[in-house]
C-alpha cells in the first residue's frame, strides 16, 4: 500500500514570525510572574543570603531511588523523636524540632506526593512508591533550636528546596547542546555499537536507509517511531542501558516522533539546510527542535536554575551486577549529564544554570542489598567512577563526597553456620536469606573478572513490615544529611 505524504505537525510548520510571537508571549508571561513574585523573590533571596535556604538538586537515573530517599528524608526530619539520625548533629543534640512540607515558592509545580509514597511504604504488605511520571517540587521547613553566643537559645528554620522528577528526563540534558544534525551523528555512533545494534538489526538498517532528502511519509515515520521506542525500551530492559534518547519515549506514549537519521556523513550543514521543507531531514529536525524547546528546556529551567548543592544518586549495585556494558553506559550517561553542568560557563545553560553549586555528593543507593562489609567498596567504586566524570567540578575546587546509603533498610544481617548473610523479604513477600557476591573496590580489569558479578545480582527486596510503628530503618541517611546540611545547621 502506498504510504501517504506526511502533513507536518502544526508545531513543526510554524513560521519564524509565529515562533517569535510565541516566544514573546512566553517572555511576557514570565516577566508578569516575576513581577508578581518580586516581593516573594526578595524574601527568598534574603533567606538564601542568610543561609536559611538551600536548594538541593537530586540527580539520578530512573530507579536510582530518588523518590524513596526523598520520602525517607522527609519522614526522618519530621519525626525527630522516632528517627535514628545519630550522624546528624542537631538530631543527636536534641536540636532538631521537626519539619514541615510546603509547596515550593513560585515554582508553579505540584507538591511532591509525600503522603502517597509514605502510605505505600507503610501499607500492609509494604510497597515501593510508584515510579515518578512528572516533576514535582517542595520546600521542607526544618525547625531547629540554635545556640547563640550571647543570647542563649533561639530557634531557626532552614528551608530545603527539593524537586522530584522521572529519571528518564535527565537523559535529554545533552540535547540542549546538540542541533539535530549533531544529534543524528551522535546517535549513529552510539547505535552502531554491538550492544545496541544487536538488539534491533532490522530497525537499524531501516533507519540507516531513510534518505534525508526523500519526501517524508507519515506512515513510514510512525512505524519507525513505534519500533524505535520499543528498541529503547529493550535497551533498558534487556541490557540495563541508561543513555537512551529521547528519554520521554520510555515514560509515556506521546507521539514525539523524534528519530535519528543515521547516515548524514556525506552531507554538509549547508546541504542539509537547503533540503525541501517536507523532506525527512526537515520534518525530523523540526520535531527534534520542538521536543527540545517544549520538553527539555522548561525542565532544565525549572530544575537547575538555583542549585546550591547537587546530590547524585546511583544504583551502583544494580549497574555492577548488570555487567561491564551497563556500567560503561551509566558512565556515558553521567558524562553527558556532567557536561551539561560544565557547560554552565558558556551558551544556553549559562543563562539557565548559574554554576553556583558549592558541594557535590555522590551516593550509592540501596546498599542494604549487600553485606555491611561491602559498603565501603561501593562507596569507593562510585567515587572513582564519578570523580573521573565530574572533572569540571573537581577543577573548580568543589568539595566532593561519596556515600553508600539505603533510604529504607529492608534487610538485616544474620550469622548462619559461621557465615554472614542477609535476611529479608523478596518482592512477593517470601522470607529469604542470601549471601551476596563480594564487591571489590576496583573494577575488574579483564573481561573474565566480570564473570564474578554476572548472574549474581542480589534479590530485590520488599520494604520491611512494621514501619507504621514509627521508624523507617535506613543506612547512613544521617551521614548524608550531615554532608548535605551539616554546615547550615
Ligand atoms: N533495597 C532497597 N531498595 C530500594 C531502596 N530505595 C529504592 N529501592 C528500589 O528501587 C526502586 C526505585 O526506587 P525509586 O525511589 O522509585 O527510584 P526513582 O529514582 O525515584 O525512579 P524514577 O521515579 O523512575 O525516576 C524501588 O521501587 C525499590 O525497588 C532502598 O533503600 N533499599
Ligand atoms: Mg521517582
Amino acid at each position: 500500500m502506498e504510504s501517504q505524504v506526511i502533513e507536518p505537525r502544526q508545531q513543526s510548520l510554524e513560521s519564524g514570525t509565529d515562533q517569535d510571537s510565541r516566544h514573546g508571549k512566553r517572555l511576557k508571561e514570565k516577566l508578569r510572574r516575576w513581577g508578581r513574585g518580586a516581593q516573594e523573590k526578595s524574601h527568598w533571596a534574603a533567606e538564601r543570603l542568610m543561609d536559611r535556604r538551600v536548594c538541593v538538586g537530586v540527580t539520578g537515573l530512573s530507579g536510582a531511588g530518588k523518590s524513596t530517599l526523598l520520602t525517607s528524608l522527609i519522614y526522618q526530619l519530621s519525626h525527630p523523636q522516632k528517627a535514628q539520625l545519630p550522624g546528624f548533629a542537631p538530631a543527636l543534640n536534641g536540636d532538631l524540632l521537626g519539619a514541615e512540607l510546603k509547596p515550593a515558592l513560585d515554582s508553579g509545580l505540584p507538591v511532591f506526593d509525600y503522603q502517597s509514597c509514605l502510605d505505600a511504604l507503610m501499607s500492609e504488605p509494604p510497597r515501593w512508591p510508584q515510579s515518578t511520571r512528572d516533576v514535582t517540587a517542595m520546600e521542607l521547613h526544618i525547625h531547629l533550636r540554635c545556640h547563640r553566643r550571647f543570647r542563649g537559645k533561639g530557634y531557626k528554620t532552614l528551608i530545603l528546596e527539593l524537586r522530584d522528577y522521572p529519571g528518564e528526563w535527565l537523559m535529554d540534558l545533552s540535547l540542549l547542546r546538540m542541533d539535530y544534525r549533531e544529534w543524528c551523528r551522535h546517535q549513529a555512533h552510539i547505535i552502531g555499537s554491538d550492544t545496541r545494534a544487536g538488539l534491533a538489526p532490522e530497525l537499524v538498517t531501516r533507519l540507516a536507509a531513510l534518505s534525508p532528502r526523500s519526501q517524508a511519509k507519515e506512515s513510514e515515520l510512525a512505524s519507525l517511531w513505534e519500533d524505535y521506542r520499543r528498541f529503547l525500551q529493550d535497551c533498558r530492559k534487556e541490557r540495563k542501558l541508561s543513555y537512551l534518547q529521547p528519554g520521554r519515549a520510555l515514560l509515556d506514549n506521546e507521539d514525539y516522533g523524534v528519530l535519528p537519521l543515521l547516515d548524514l556523513r556525506e552531507l554538509s550543514a549547508d546541504e542539509l539546510a537547503a533540503m525541501p521543507d517536507d523532506s525527512n531531514y526537515q520534518v525530523l529536525r523540526r520535531r527534534y527542535e520542538a521536543y527540545v524547546q517544549g520538553q527539555v528546556t522548561p525542565f532544565v529551567e525549572s530544575h537547575f536554575r538555583h542549585l546550591d548543592r547537587q546530590l547524585v544518586l546511583v544504583d551502583m549495585i544494580g549497574t555492577l551486577f548488570a555487567g561491564e556494558q551497563a556500567l560503561d553506559d551509566m558512565r556515558l550517561a553521567f558524562t553527558h549529564i556532567a557536561d551539561t553542568f560544565r557547560y554552565g560557563e558558556s551558551g544556553l545553560l549559562s543563562r539557565l544554570w548559574r554554576p553556583k553549586v558549592n558541594r557535590l555528593l555522590f551516593a550509592a543507593t540501596k546498599v542494604d542489598q549487600v553485606l555491611a562489609a561491602d559498603h565501603d567498596a561501593l562507596r569507593q567504586l562510585l567515587g572513582q567512577q564519578l570523580q573521573q566524570i565530574f572533572t569540571g567540578a573537581r577543577h573548580r575546587g568543589l568539595p566532593i563526597f561519596s556515600e553508600a546509603i539505603a533510604a529504607v533498610r529492608c534487610s538485616r544481617e544474620d550469622q548462619r553456620n559461621g557465615r554472614r548473610m542477609l535476611v529479608g523479604h523478596d518482592l512477593k513477600g517470601r522470607y529469604l536469606g542470601f549471601e551476596n557476591a563480594e564487591i571489590f573496590s576496583r573494577l575488574p580489569s579483564e573481561a573474565e573478572g566480570w564473570s564474578h558479578y554476572t548472574g549474581a545480582a542480589p534479590p530485590q527486596l520488599r520494604p520491611p513490615q512494621g514501619m507504621d510503628s514509627g521508624t523507617i530503618p535506613h543506612i547512613r541517611v544521617d551521614a548524608l544529611l550531615n554532608l548535605l546540611l551539616g554546615d547550615k545547621v
